[in-house]
């Protein structure tokens, strides 16, 4: 597998707690390198159209309001197999079934506030970089 990108989020719940430096860490001794990254508190309107795929699930206004709620750190990474490792890292969307280790595992505080957001495929990866950064911003 060669050298890939993926884009993370650390969402509000974390950066509210001052985990956005612990979150890092995790990532980076997973072997994952940050090559862009920066502080947003995104509009609900960006949240909406970022969260777009979900907005017919019934947690849609839940999840894109505590989004909006405060500042989240949108990061891209890179690595080997970065998109599954970054996964892996983060651990199952409810922490209740993340594994032990996993950021979720350690941080997330619910299903909804989960402390992280990663891309789910190259495809998905490649759109979300590019909803948030210009190439410019992103330095390998
Ligand atoms: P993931 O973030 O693991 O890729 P997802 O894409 O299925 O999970 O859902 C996106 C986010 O939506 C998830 O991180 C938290 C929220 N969410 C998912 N299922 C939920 C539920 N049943 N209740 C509340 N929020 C939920
Ligand atoms: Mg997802």
């Amino acid at each position: 597998m060669a050298i890939e990108r993926t884009f993370s989020m650390i969402k509000p719940d974390a950066t509210k707690r001052n985990l956005t430096g612990a979150i890092t860490a995790k990532l980076e001794e997973a072997g994952l390198s940050v090559v862009a990254s920066k502080r947003v508190w995104m509009s609900l309107r960006q949240a909406e159209a970022f969260y777009a795929v979900h907005k017919e699930r019934p947690f849609f206004g839940e999840l894109t309001e505590f989004m909006a709620s405060g500042p989240t750190v949108v990061q891209v990474l890179e690595g080997e197999n970065a998109v599954a490792k970054n996964r892996e890292v983060m651990g199952a969307t409810n922490p209740a079934d993340a594994a032990e280790g996993t950021i979720r595992k350690e941080f997330a505080l619910s299903i909804g506030e989960n402390s992280v957001h990663g891309s789910d495929a190259a495809e998905t990866a490649a759109e979300e970089m590019a909803f948030w950064f210009a190439g410019n911003e992103i330095v390998g």
